[in-house]
């Protein structure tokens, strides 16, 4: 297991040089932010971003994310093109030592919540999912740190008709699809395919998410038999919902060798099933990190992990979940359950 940290690039208040100082980091998870989604990234770009990372001491082994542009998950359009690119990005990104690009089919928007600074009996804040808040919100008239801004109102209506229509079994179609163009690249050139699962696992404003549970997790990685065509796995995703066993899915998968990237946190799930983010540690919420941990352990993962949301605490403002402190807490306290694992031979 290799600890990562996600780093939004220079303009990121969470420096390397503080990432570099939590003992356990091996490097940093980023992206090049400056491209639009679909389009080529520079490999000047590319090779700056490496050289910068490694010169403070950490690895550029994880790209997190290359996006999908819409097209490619309409089938639609300029898809052919942004394939091609996506193509080239894989290629460019392998040649400057990138292991892992993680990615996620998600239609419009990424991770969902309706708040972003909701205050915990603790007194620190997190992001939080309540069902019926989410039902009232639209998604036209507002945006999240997580999704594509570049989009107008219009456009956000026009595309949450398509996917209505698609419907579920259009978006499997088309991600075969894709699957089957860009896996043969990723295989040629060593680099490990991880899809993040849909967050939360559900469908949202009434269009379809498909990466959500075992049965589709089996499906996706049918899709292709490689074992490039993997996973990140995701505990604030999966885990948020009680269909799923989530440290079951760490095992069997992991297992299977098709885990590339573990990203962990802890959620605390209400009665209605709408959820909170906590703090990582186990008696902070619904999931027990130390046996999702032991899951890892037990089946050889040799991925990254990164801690993922952490609250806000200590007076700290930053970017919604992607604050320094909480993760480095987060991070650390991982990491001793994994020297545990490690010195007892996984017998806790
Ligand atoms: C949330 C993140 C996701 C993830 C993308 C991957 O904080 O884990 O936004 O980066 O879904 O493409």
């Amino acid at each position: 297991m290799k600890m990562t940290f996600r780093w939004y690039g220079e303009d990121d208040p969470v420096t390397l040089s503080k990432i570099r100082q939590i003992p356990c980091m091996t490097g940093v998870v980023t992206a090049v932010y400056s491209v639009p989604a679909g389009e080529v990234w520079p490999m000047d770009d590319i090779l700056k971003l490496k050289n910068t990372v490694n010169g403070s001491g950490l690895e550029m082994e994880v790209i997190e994310s290359v996006p999908v542009h819409e097209d490619i998950k309409l089938k639609k359009g300029n898809y052919k093109k942004y394939i091609d690119n996506y193509k080239e990005n894989i290629r460019r990104l392998a040649k400057a030592g990138v292991k892992c690009i993680c990615y996620n089919f998600m239609p419009v928007f990424d991770w969902t919540r309706s708040r972003l600074d909701y205050v915990l009996p603790d007194g620190s804040n997190a992001l939080v999912y309540y069902k019926e808040d989410v039902s009232k919100m639209d998604p036209t008239k507002m945006t999240l740190p997580g999704w594509d801004a570049s989009y107008s109102p219009d456009e956000i209506k026009g595309l949450i008709d398509e996917y209505k229509e698609l419907g579920e079994e259009g978006l499997w179609s088309n991600l075969e699809y894709f699957i089957k163009e860009i896996i043969p690249v990723a295989a040629e050139c060593g680099v490990n395919m991880a899809i993040h699962p849909d967050d939360p696992p559900w469908s949202i404003f009434g269009i379809p998410r498909i990466i959500t549970d075992e049965k589709n997790i089996d499906r996706f990685l049918s899709l292709y038999d490689d074992k490039h065509h993997g996973l990140t796995m995701c505990s604030g995703s999966l885990g948020c919902a009680k269909f799923n066993d989530y440290t079951a899915m760490v095992r069997k998968y992991s297992a299977m060798g098709r885990v590339h990237f573990a990203h962990v946190r802890n959620i605390k799930i209400l009665d209605d099933g709408s959820f909170e983010e906590s703090g990582h540690m186990s008696k902070c919420g619904s999931l027990d990190i130390v046996e999702i941990l032991k899951a890892y352990y037990d089946t050889g993962f040799e991925g990254y992990l990164r801690p993922d949301h952490g609250r806000m605490i200590w007076g700290e403002k930053g970017k919604p979940g992607y604050g320094l402190y909480d993760r480095a807490l987060g991070a650390m306290y991982m990491a001793g359950i994994w020297e545990t694992l490690e010195k007892t031979g996984g017998k806790i």
